[in-house]
């Protein structure tokens, strides 16, 4: 990877849409809990370590991982550390409005509540420290102390629905997201591994969900059941994640509906799902300017970051420093929040052109 370029990646301004909480945990905090863990003897930190230490992943290994991951940032207090920290690292990458996604969790043992999950997280948020952050939809909620001059974040949240959750448990994650639409909740995500759970369980949730305004993104074709692929397109959510696995017929459609895919390069060569960069579906959707959207999905995971994979469709796929900013700009399209937003970030990346030229 080339230096300077990747330095020029990151001075860009970036929109991140395709972003786990649990997935971009630091590796250096993921190591810290689990040491205080293997002391109190909950887990065996060698093998902890071995685990996250591990580069290639398939997909399926990669949802053995995250159930590890849960167990270190189980409690409320780690919750709060951990959004805290990877907001903050997305901002030191010149991401400028970050829509970051979590799948609130219940764990009676601890009194976790979905709501209170999201509490935790919030908290977080709100302890960020490094950058003004701008997190409610009528511009009135931020972290800014007066007569401020730090950079500013828009920073938004996507509750998730794990697929191995049942109809009643995803109901249950739409309901707290409408009750948190003050806060910055602006959609869900379907997510979690795609060979558990049917589309019909999940279905009743997301089409109330869709009724009540809320924005849609679906985990879409990270396998082949191509049924499946049809139907979450005839649901026609208003961006979909991934598109590795469709056939003829659905790729077709998806075009002809045009909705926005979040591209994730390195997740997609890692777990195995796309099996080399140079055939990656991005040339096809890039060339045919379909609405599409570089993003992490897991940056703690697969060791990565926003402005490596700008880099990385750089050098693989030969864009040149103008279509890697437009890349870049064109995103501020497909985001879920406001048209203010939308105006302010098309004004951010107005400013950023003159810097960089
Ligand atoms: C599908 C994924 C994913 O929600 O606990 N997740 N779901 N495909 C992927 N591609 C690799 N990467 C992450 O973050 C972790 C959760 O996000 C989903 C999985 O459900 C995972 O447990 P949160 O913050």
């Amino acid at each position: 990877m080339n230096r300077e370029e990747l330095e020029w990646c990151v001075s860009v301004p970036k929109v991140e849409l395709h972003a786990h909480l649990n997935g971009s945990v630091r590796n250096s905090t993921l190591f810290e809990l689990a040491r205080v863990l293997g002391d109190k003897g909950v887990i065996v930190f060698s093998d902890v370590e071995n685990v996250i230490m591990k580069d290639d992943r398939t997909l399926h290994e990669v949802f053995k991982l995250f159930d590890l991951i849960h167990i270190l940032t189980t409690d409320h207090s780690t919750v709060t550390r951990i959004t805290k920290e990877v907001i903050e690292d997305f901002a030191a990458e010149n991401v400028v409005y970050l829509e970051l996604r979590t799948t609130p969790k219940r764990n009676d043992s601890i009194g976790m509540s979905k709501r209170s999950y999201m509490d935790a997280v919030m908290e977080g948020l709100r302890a960020v420290s490094s950058v003004d952050v701008d997190y409610s939809p009528a511009g009135l909620k931020t972290n800014t102390f007066n007569g401020s001059t730090r950079k500013k974040m828009y920073v938004r949240f996507l509750l998730s629905i794990d697929r191995r959750e049942s109809t009643e448990a995803a109901m249950e994650t739409v309901k707290l997201a409408l009750e948190m639409r003050d806060l910055g909740v602006v959609g869900i995500d379907l997510s979690g591994n795609p060979i558990v759970g049917n589309w019909s369980t999940f279905l009743p949730a997301l089409k109330f969900a869709k009724e009540q305004g809320l924005y849609i993104t679906l985990h879409c074709g990270e396998v082949p059941n191509q049924e499946e692929i049809k139907a979450m397109i005839d649901f026609l959510p208003h961006r979909i994640g991934h598109a590795c696995c469709f056939d003829e017929e659905n790729w077709r459609k998806l075009k002809s509906a045009k909705i926005p895919v979040e591209i994730c390069l390195t997740s997609n060569i890692r777990t195995e799902t796309i099996s080399s960069i140079d055939i990656h579906h991005f040339v096809d959707l890039y060339k045919a300017k379909h609405p599409l959207v570089l993003c992490t999905d897991d940056s703690g995971v697969f060791s990565t970051s926003l402005s490596r994979e700008y880099n990385l469709a750089s050098s693989s796929f030969g864009l040149g420093k103008t279509e890697m900013f437009q890349l870049a700009e064109i995103a501020i399209n497909f985001i879920f929040a406001d048209d203010g937003v939308k105006t302010d970030l098309r004004a951010t990346f107005e400013e950023a052109v003159k810097k960089l030229n």
